[in-house]
């Protein structure tokens, strides 16, 4: 390289990669949006890294971005495939073709991982394959067309033609990307299956809310959770298409009987409807990866009572059909309470980021040890013998969801105004129920708060007590009785391993 040209040249070099995996992305999504949607480039190596990420990264994660974390996610793999890119372009500079190879070498790794991770889709090599030919390919055509060759700078391609060339290319590749979306949107299928399930009404129905549980006070939580606001948390970085025509449900290991239940099966059997406050052992004191539905589903025990299970089992291990699985201790699934394979919350069909066609909930756990969506399968099975997703990765095996109460009226760290106020929040302990909440300001005396009525032990409750504020900055904190006496504890516990604990506490400025 001669020396006039070596930095105007590095930026177009780096511009070419960059333009170069740009349309090498947009042509891998295009051919994934059709042929394999399962085996997007970017989900299949963004979904390995969720896989692979210790879960401290994942905690880091979910507390930065909370439900955004798949957006960070994917801008974070954006930025990185741009800098990889633009060192593969000033490879390609100081040694043809290695820069080139580089685009074969990631188009390589993407067809592994796409064909290892997709459950037997014959062309899920394919997107990754296109994309790595395709910007290896196209980064030696830009290469050649918009850098000056080294023995007559002065004559080579000018700013003009570099910038038409990039420019296209790169133009190029968004019109690819948001083409394979509109694709992807096409393909939906079941999103339009899902428009045309009619739920049964449910054998036995869940009595009306009462109008009483719901105080209705601004800032404060609904009592049942809209769907739309309902927190989402899962390791699919793409949500599972499942048609209901094609699913069903295996019941096997330690059983006299193997069952297997289709969707139509399932639709015939007596459902029952009830409401169950689901929550996240993610969750940290005070946060919101909690919500409250109403479930439509038949009784797992039901099911499993169809098996007969084995004198010796103590656990039931859910799959996902994208291969999450959760380890729920049998008796949660044997016992009195509702735990239930789902199809219906707040009275329509699952949506399909909640586990459309059907889903586990079981009351009193949380969701990582019970509450499966795209369910598949149930192994009757032993704590001994097997474990699931997060518990291999150093979560506790059981997980009921610990007694909490959290302030949401006022919001931590507002300002409120002088005079007659009102402290409000919600408390649960899902199956074993609240019986109180006590709040206490700047340390003073532990007072009881209001409960509005209870809709059932397997969901959360709404609470207030009335506040005359008086000007300056006030803490105040909270904390919930639970049904069988105990106080909630003021010793705190960060999320891992099994669910986080402590008094919320907030500060408030009363002017
Ligand atoms: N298939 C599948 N099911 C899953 C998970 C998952 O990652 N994959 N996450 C679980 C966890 S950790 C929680 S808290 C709940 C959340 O359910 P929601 O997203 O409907 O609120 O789903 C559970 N079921
Ligand atoms: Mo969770």
């Amino acid at each position: 390289m001669t020396r006039e040209t070596s930095s105007r040249t590095r930026w177009r070099a780096a511009a070419a990669g960059i333009a170069a995996v740009l349309l090498a992305a947009g042509l891998g999504e295009l051919v994934a949006a059709v042929i394999a949607p399962s085996a997007s480039p970017f989900a299949v190596i963004g979904g390995g890294l969720i896989d692979i990420a210790p879960s401290w990264a994942k905690d880091v994660a979910i507390a930065l971005f909370g439900i955004a974390d798949k957006a960070a996610l994917l801008t974070g793999m954006a930025v990185v495939a741009a800098l990889i890119a633009a060192a593969a372009g000033l490879l390609e500079l100081q040694r043809r073709p290695l820069g080139a190879l580089i685009f074969v070498a990631l188009g390589v790794i993407g067809a592994v991982v796409a064909t290892v991770r997709s459950d037997g889709d014959l062309l899920a090599w394919l997107p990754s394959i296109v994309a790595g030919v395709a910007g290896a390919v196209v980064l030696r055509v830009l290469m050649k067309r918009t850098i000056p060759a080294a023995e007559d700078p002065a004559d080579g391609p000018g700013r003009r033609q570099f910038l038409a060339w990039t420019g296209a290319t790169a133009a190029l590749g968004v019109a690819a990307l948001v083409l394979s979306n509109l694709a992807r949107a096409t393909v939906r299928t079941v999103e339009a299956a899902r428009a045309t399930v009619r739920l049964p009404a449910p054998a036995t129905a869940a009595p009306a809310v009462p109008a009483t549980a719901e105080l209705a006070i601004e800032g404060l939580a609904p009592v049942v959770t809209p769907n739309s606001d309902f927190y989402r948390i899962d390791t699919a970085l793409v949500v599972p298409q499942v048609d209901p025509a094609d699913w069903s449900l295996r019941v096997h290991g330690m059983v006299d009987h193997e069952v297997v239940l289709t969707w139509d099966e399932l639709l015939a059997l007596p459902l029952q409807e009830s409401d169950i406050t689901l929550a996240c052992v993610s969750n940290t004191v005070g946060g919101d990866l909690i919500g409250n539905a109403r479930w439509l589903g038949y009784p797992v025990r039901e099911l499993l009572a169809r098996a007969g299970v084995s004198a010796d089992a103590d656990m039931v291990l859910s799959t996902s059909i994208d291969g999450f699985t959760a380890s729920t201790p049998l008796e949660a699934l044997t016992d009195e309470r509702d735990s239930l394979l789902a199809v219906g919350m707040n009275g329509e069909p699952l949506p399909l980021a909640h586990g459309f066609p059907v889903r586990l909930v079981a009351p009193g756990l949380f969701g990582y040890v019970s509450a499966t969506k795209w369910v598949t399968e149930l192994e009757v099975t032993r704590f001994d013998r097997a474990s699931a997703y997060w518990t291999t990765r150093g979560w506790s095996e059981r997980g009921p969801i610990k007694l909490q109460a959290r302030i949401d009226v006022p919001r931590d760290g507002r300002s409120v105004e002088s005079g007659s106020s009102v402290i409000a929040g919600m408390a649960w302990q899902p199956h074993i129920g609240v019986d109180g909440v006590e709040v206490r300001i700047d340390g003073g005396p532990w007072r009881r708060a209001e409960l509005a009525t209870v809709i059932s032990d397997d969901t959360w409750v709404q609470w207030s007590l009335p506040w005359t504020a008086e000007t300056g900055v006030h803490e105040i904190e909270c904390r919930a009785l639970s049904r069988n006496g105990e106080t909630q504890t003021s010793t705190q516990a960060p999320p891992a391993p099994d669910g986080a604990q402590g008094w919320h506490r907030i500060s408030v400025t009363v002017s």
